[in-house]
């Protein structure tokens, strides 16, 4: 019974050495001091069978034994803290903070699309989003740009269909509208426009906001009094406008718009390449082809239109020098926004 006890002290001391948490210290627990099957305890009930003059002896080793292996179990209950009972509920601590979740945020060029639509709203533009998947009709022919029009190669277009295409611009939109409502008409179309172009300054995908205004009398000096109502908003500040001539196909006179360089205000700079203007947008009246077209009677009405690449004005009003910052989700670069 002496070896017994001594193997299973050893025994005892290296299975408490090899609890690794609260978890299985219970489990040594209950295989050896446990009441019911304990192999100590079933060690100690057979005492009373021993030779009566071994007894004495015997329950003395046996309780040393106890009380060593007790008080390395204590030992191990303190270092693995005092949830071993997984009967007892663990104390909850209320004082803990909750745990928080990241908070996504809006994309810097969707942020800047809203801040567009938002400013001509408040000048009494309407909203309005078409189809990323548009007709040849309303991408082009009804904007002025037939087929074999020079124009047409500076697009470059992704054909779905002969007649299918992802849109290149998002005035098919403005001349669905035109085509479904008579004037007055204010409207701007915010969207995703293809072409296809991937370089350093391109992406084959990117934004546009496009703005029309359609009724009678309207001249180049309404398309600048809102045009100068618009950059002073998004920029900020009273910067100068340059309207320089240009030529679109579906405006008659056409105009490219700069706003003075926001880094170093007209003064010269590396991002303006030392011009002093930055370009913003291009502009013009509309094409009075295009008014035709859309079945509007240009001797009584006239109308300008303009539109904007939103990630070139984010890049101007935040000084990003990259475009594909904007598509590679790069969280450091999108958490500043
Ligand atoms: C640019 C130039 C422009 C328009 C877009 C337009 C729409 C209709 C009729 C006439 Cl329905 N014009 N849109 C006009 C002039 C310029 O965009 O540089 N965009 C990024």
């Amino acid at each position: 019974m002496e070896t017994q006890l001594r193997a299973l002290q050893q025994e005892a001391l290296d299975a408490l050495e090899q609890t690794t948490d609260s978890a299985s210290l219970e489990l040594f627990r209950v295989s050896y001091l446990g009441r019911k099957g304990g192999r100590l305890t079933a060690i100690l009930r057979q005492l009373g069978s021993a030779a009566p003059e071994d007894r004495p002896r015997l329950g003395q080793l046996a309780n040393e034994i106890k009380a060593d292996i007790e008080r390395l179990f204590d030992e191990r209950l303190q270092l693995f803290g005092s949830g071993t009972d997984s009967s007892r509920p663990q104390p909850v601590d209320l004082s803990l903070p909750g745990r928080y979740l990241p908070f996504g945020s809006l994309h810097p060029i969707t942020q800047v699309m809203g801040e567009i639509c938002a400013i001509f709203e408040g000048l009494g533009f309407a909203v309005a989003e078409g189809p990323d998947v548009e007709s040849d009709y309303y991408n082009f022919e009804a904007l002025n740009i037939p087929q074999h029009h020079p124009a047409r190669d500076m697009h470059d277009t992704f054909y779905v269909t002969d007649s299918i295409l992802l849109r290149t611009h998002t005035s098919p939109m403005q001349a669905r509208i035109m085509e479904k409502q008579d004037p007055p008409l204010r409207y701007i179309s915010p969207g995703k426009v293809y072409r296809c172009d991937s370089d350093i300054t391109h992406t084959p995908m990117f934004h546009q906001v496009e703005g029309f205004l359609v009724d009678r009398d309207v001249s180049f000096a309404d398309l600048k009094g809102v045009l100068t109502s618009f950059s002073q908003r998004m920029f900020q500040r009273d910067l100068a406008l340059r309207f320089r001539p240009s030529f679109f196909p579906f405006t008659e006179p056409s105009a490219e718009v700069d706003i003075a360089c926001v880094i170093c205000n007209g003064k010269g700079c590396r991002v303006c390449k030392q011009t002093g203007w930055l370009e913003i947008l291009g502009s013009g009246l509309i094409d009075p082809e295009v008014l035709t077209q859309v079945g509007y009677d240009p001797d009584i009405y006239s109308g300008f239109a303009f539109g904007m690449g939103v990630e070139r004005i984010a890049m101007l009003k935040y000084g990003i020098d990259d475009i594909r910052l904007y598509y590679e989700n790069d969280l450091r670069f999108l958490s500043q926004f």
